[in-house]
């Protein structure tokens, strides 16, 4: 598969306007895989899949959720919006043939993040948070990070996800807060951030 199959099989999936934030998350993964020396069809790939199954009825995914062995059961205790990423790399498989892990683990954690996230990872998660059409509080400083450190750029994102969250008196889902964590661990100087 290339990033033009992978687009064609996502538009029917799309509203336009879920389309073009994906074309600004290849292009954005695109630039960081070449800042970071990753494999640039691949984050082409993840990147135009991740949001494959974000239009599927909610129960509709729920049912996948309770059905799919390999699908974690805790999701259904949060919200709906985490249930695209995981129940959306499941659907690429059965639907489309995606057979590449490290593919399907990005799109699964591309909202949530993880522990020991992969360079891929790091970069779907990024491009999604940072790609020219998003605008909210704390932006400029993360996409600021994105290009000069990729730990600093998904940390600092983690970060601002999970205050505003908190602040909203919403449930964290244990992936982000595993992911901030690890991160915490691995960023050697966080006094400049
Ligand atoms: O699908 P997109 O809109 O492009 O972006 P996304 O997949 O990152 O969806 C993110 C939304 O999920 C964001 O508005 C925050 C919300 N959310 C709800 N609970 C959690 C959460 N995000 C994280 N990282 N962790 C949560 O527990
Ligand atoms: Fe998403
Ligand atoms: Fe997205």
């Amino acid at each position: 598969m290339d990033v033009v199959e992978a687009l064609k099989i996502v538009k029917k999936e799309l509203t336009i306007e879920r389309y073009e934030h994906t074309e600004r998350v290849v292009d954005t993964a695109r630039k960081l895989a070449n800042n970071y020396n990753e494999d640039m069809d691949k984050a082409e790939i993840a990147a135009a899949l991740h949001d494959y199954a974000k239009y599927r009825d909610p129960n509709e995914l729920k049912r996948w959720i309770l059905r799919e062995k390999g699908l974690p059961k805790d999701l259904l205790h949060y919200h709906h919006e985490l249930w695209h990423g995981p129940v959306g790399a499941y659907l690429l498989k059965v639907e489309h043939d995606v057979t590449t892990k490290s593919i399907l683990d990005a799109i699964t954690y591309h909202t949530t993040a993880r522990a020991n996230m992969t360079t891929l990872d790091k970069i779907i998660f990024l491009a999604d948070y940072i790609e020219p059409g998003r605008n909210f509080p704390g932006l400029e400083e993360v996409r600021t990070a994105a290009w000069k450190d990729l730990d600093k750029g998904c940390y600092l994102a983690l970060k601002n996800t999970i205050m505003f969250l908190m602040n909203k008196n919403q449930p964290i889902y244990p992936n982000t807060f595993q992911a901030y964590n690890d991160l915490n661990k691995r960023i050697r100087s966080l006094k400049n951030l």
